[in-house]
C-alpha cells in the first residue's frame, strides 16, 4: 500500500525531482524514524556502489522512467494524482461475475489478449528479477493505453520465490500495489497447483489460504496448473478459486510431446480431452493450455483448440513460448481455429525463452475478424520503456541469442533454459552446454518422459547435470541406479512426492532407485499453531505464508529489512549497481520524503578491506563506511 502511495508521487513517474525539493522540506532532515530509514536506504546503495554487479560495457543506462509515454490525451483524476483510465477487464468481471465474464470471453469474436511482460517474460528471460519499482512505474501506462487487454499476467509462477531471496521485496506488497496501480485490469497469477508457488506439495490448508489472501489482495484470474497434468493436485486450487466467488479458475492442460505426430503414444489429443473432461467437472471457467516450452505446433494447435472449443462451451486461452521462433505461427493457426485468448509479451521482453511480440499478434490480426482492439501505436509507445528496462538488468540476462530447434528434442521449458544455463556454467560446465541439453533429453527418457514444468523440469534439469558433472554411464545408471548418489529431488520424485506421471514412472528403474533409501512424505497437516496464523489478518497470514513455502528466503528477507529498511524504493540503476559520481539519485522514501544522495568519493579499502563513500545527502556531507567483498 505503501508503494501504491509513492507511486501516486508526481516525482516518482517524472524521474525524479529538482535539489530545491529538499529546501522547501526542511522537516526532512530532522533526526527521528525519517533519519534512521535514511541510514538504512544509505546503507543498501552504499553497499551496491561497493559490492554489487558491474555496469553493463556499451550500454549507457538511462532511467525508464523517462521513457514513459506521456499520458496527456486523457482526463485528469479530480485528485490531480494522475489520469482517469477507462474501464477494462476488472469492470467487466465485477458486473458479470465469472461465469458471466467467461461467457463472454468465449461468445465475443475479438481475439483477447494477456500480457506477460511483468510475470512470465522477464521470468523467461531476466531470470525473474524485475523489481517492483519498475512494474509499478509501468502500471499506470497500461492501464491508461492498453485497457482492452484481457489481463496482465503479473504475479506467481517464481516472481514470489525471487522476491524474497534475491529482491529483498515482499511479494504481498507488490501485488497490493500494481492492484491500486492498474484499477481497470485483471490481473492474473500462475499457480503450481498443491505446489502453490513452491516446488514441492503443501497441506490444502496453505493452498486454500494462499488463494484466499491472493484474491482479496488483487489477483483476478488464477491459472491453475499441476506439472504432471494429474487433476487431484489442481483440485484443491480450484476449489479454493470458486470459494472466492468472484476470480476466475482457469484450469490448465500442460502441452507436451506432439500430438500430430503418429508415433506419439502418451500425450494425444484424447489424452489432453480427458484432463480437460475433469477439468469441466470440476467448475473451471477457463480451460488454459500452456505450452511451457514451445512445442506446440500451428497444425496441433488447430487440433487441439477445435477439439476443446468442440467438446465444451468454456473459452480456451493459449500460452506458449517463442524458444524455436515460429510461435506467431500457432498463435495464429489458434486464433483461427477460434481460441478465445492468447498471452503475448511487449516486443522488448519478448522472442525467444519468452511469449510472442504482442506488436507482431496485433499487426497480424488487424483488419481481420480476430482482431484484438489493441493500438498498435500503444504497444509501440512502450517500447522505449521496456528497452531501457530491459538494459538495466543485462547481468540477469542468460539469453539464448537465436532461436534454438534443440528444443523439439530436449523440450525444455522457456523459463528453465536459461536458468539451467546458469547453473550448468555455475557448475563449471558452461562449455558442455550441448551435452547438458542432450542429457536433459537422456534424463526425461530415464524418468518416465513425465511433463516438464515447475517443478518436474528442475526433476530433469538436476539429473542432466548429474548426468554430465559426474561423468556418468548412462546405462550403467539404467540398470543400477541404486549404485549412484542420485540428487534428493529425483529420489523424490520417484517416490512419488509430485504425483504420477501419465505414462506411469519408468520400471525397473524407480524400485531398483528407491531400494533402501525411499525418502519421507513431505507433511500433509498443518502443525496447530502454523493454521492459527493462517486464519489471522492479513500481514499475519502473509507473513505465515512466506514462511511457510520459503523458509530460508524469507528469513533472509527479513534480514534484509533490518539491515536496508525497504530497498524496493530505490531505483533499480542505484539498488543493482549503486552509485557513481556525478549522477545523483532521487529515492522517494515515501510520498512526499524525497531523499537526494551523491557520491563525491570512494577511498581505497583500508587494512579491514573496509571503504569510505564520501556521500551528500540532500545536500550535507555524509560519510558512509562499508566492506568491499571483491
Ligand atoms: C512456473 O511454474 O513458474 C512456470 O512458469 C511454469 O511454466
Ligand atoms: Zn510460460
Amino acid at each position: 500500500d505503501f508503494l501504491a502511495e509513492v507511486l501516486a508521487d508526481p516525482g516518482f513517474l517524472a524521474g525524479g525531482v529538482p535539489t530545491s525539493f529538499i529546501d522547501e522540506r526542511p522537516h526532512l532532515l530532522l533526526p527521528g524514524r525519517g533519519t534512521d530509514r535514511t541510514s538504512r536506504m544509505l546503507a543498501r546503495l552504499a553497499e551496491s556502489t561497493v559490492n554489487g554487479f558491474t555496469r553493463p560495457a556499451g550500454v549507457a543506462l538511462v532511467d525508464p522512467r523517462t521513457r514513459l509515454p506521456e499520458l496527456t490525451d486523457l482526463p485528469a483524476r479530480p485528485d490531480g494524482q494522475g489520469v482517469l483510465v477507462p474501464d477494462g477487464s476488472r469492470q467487466l468481471l465485477a458486473r458479470l461475475g465469472p461465469a458471466g465474464w467467461a461467457a463472454r470471453l468465449r461468445a465475443q469474436e475479438t481475439l483477447a489478449v494477456t500480457d506477460t511482460t511483468l510475470r512470465d517474460a522477464h521470468q523467461s528471460l531476466l531470470a525473474t528479477r524485475l523489481r517492483s519499482f519498475d512494474i509499478l512505474a509501468a502500471a499506470p501506462a497500461f492501464a491508461a493505453l492498453t485497457p482492452s487487454l484481457l489481463s496482465l499476467e503479473a504475479w506467481g509462477g517464481a516472481t514470489y520465490d525471487v522476491a524474497l531471496r534475491f529482491l529483498a521485496e515482499d511479494p504481498w506488497e507488490r501485488l497490493a500495489a500494481l492492484r491500486v496501480a492498474a484499477p481497470n485490469m485483471c490481473l492474473q497469477m500462475l499457480l503450481r497447483g498443491r505446489n502453490a508457488v513452491g516446488y514441492t506439495p503443501y497441506p490444502d490448508d496453505v493452498v486454500r489460504a494462499f488463494v484466499a489472501e491472493a484474491a482479496a489482495t488483487g489477483v483476478d484470474i488464477f491459472r491453475i496448473f499441476d506439472a504432471l497434468n494429474d487433476f487431484d493436485q489442481m483440485r484443491p486450487a480450484i476449489d479454493a478459486v470458486l470459494e472466492t466467488g468472484t476470480a476466475i479458475a482457469e484450469g490448465t492442460l500442460c502441452y507436451t510431446g506432439d500430438l500430430s505426430d503418429p508415433a506419439e503414444s502418451i500425450y494425444t489429443l484424447d489424452y489432453y480431452l480427458r484432463l480437460a473432461d475433469q477439468l469441466v467437472s470440476a467448475g473451471v471457467h477457463v480451460l488454459a493450455v500452456k505450452d511451457m516450452a514451445g512445442l506446440l505446433r500451428p497444425a496441433a494447435a488447430t487440433t487441439l483448440v477445435t477439439a476443446l472449443r468442440e467438446r465444451f462451451d468454456l473459452p480456451v486461452h493459449l500460452h506458449t513460448h517463442d524458444t524455436a521462433g515460429g510461435q506467431l505461427a500457432t498463435l495464429l493457426a489458434a486464433a483461427a481455429a477460434g481460441v478465445d485468448a492468447v498471452d503475448a509479451a511487449a516486443a522488448p521482453m519478448s522472442g525467444g525463452t519468452s511469449q510472442v511480440n504482442m506488436s507482431a499478434l496485433v499487426a497480424a490480426t488487424d483488419h481481420t475478424p480476430r482482431a484484438t482492439g489493441i493500438a498498435l501505436s500503444a504497444l509501440s509507445s512502450m517500447e522505449a520503456y521496456w528497452e531501457a528496462v530491459r538494459d538495466l538488468y543485462a547481468p540477469f540476462e542468460a539469453g539464448l541469442r537465436a532461436p534454438t530447434g534443440a528444443v523439439y528434442r530436449h523440450e525444455i521449458p522457456g523459463g528453465q533454459l536459461t536458468n539451467l544455463r546458469q547453473q550448468a556454467i555455475g557448475l563449471g560446465l558452461g562449455d558442455r552446454w550441448p551435452a547438458v541439453q542432450e542429457a536433459y533429453a537422456v534424463a526425461n527418457e530415464l524418468l518416465g518422459k513425465p511433463i516438464k514444468v515447475t517443478p518436474t523440469s528442475k526433476v530433469v534439469g538436476d539429473l542432466a547435470l548429474f548426468l554430465v558433472g559426474g561423468t556418468v554411464d548412462v546405462d550403467a545408471l539404467r540398470e543400477h541406479p541404486e549404485r549412484f548418489d542420485l540428487p534428493a529431488s529425483v529420489l523424490g520424485y520417484l517416490a512419488g512426492e509430485l504425483g504420477t506421471p501419465p505414462a506411469g514412472f519408468a520400471e525397473p528403474f524407480r524400485e531398483r532407485a528407491l531400494a533402501g533409501r525411499r525418502p519421507a512424505p513431505p507433511s500433509a497437516t498443518l502443525d496447530p499453531a502454523d493454521a492459527a496464523e493462517l486464519a489471522a489478518d492479513s500481514t499475519t497470514r502473509r507473513a505465515a505464508l512466506s514462511r511457510l513455502l520459503f523458509p530460508g528466503p524469507w528469513k533472509d528477507y527479513l534480514t534484509a529489512v533490518d539491515n536496508y529498511g525497504d530497498s524496493s524504493v530505490i531505483p533499480t540503476e542505484g539498488y543493482l549497481y549503486g552509485l557513481r559520481s556525478g549522477q545523483p539519485i532521487a529515492v522517494l522514501l515515501e510520498p512526499g520524503v524525497e531523499i537526494i544522495v551523491e557520491l563525491d568519493a570512494l577511498s581505497d579499502p583500508d587494512d579491514a578491506a573496509m571503504r569510505t563513500l564520501y556521500l551528500r545527502v540532500n545536500g550535507q556531507p555524509r560519510p558512509v563506511r562499508v566492506r568491499d567483498t571483491s
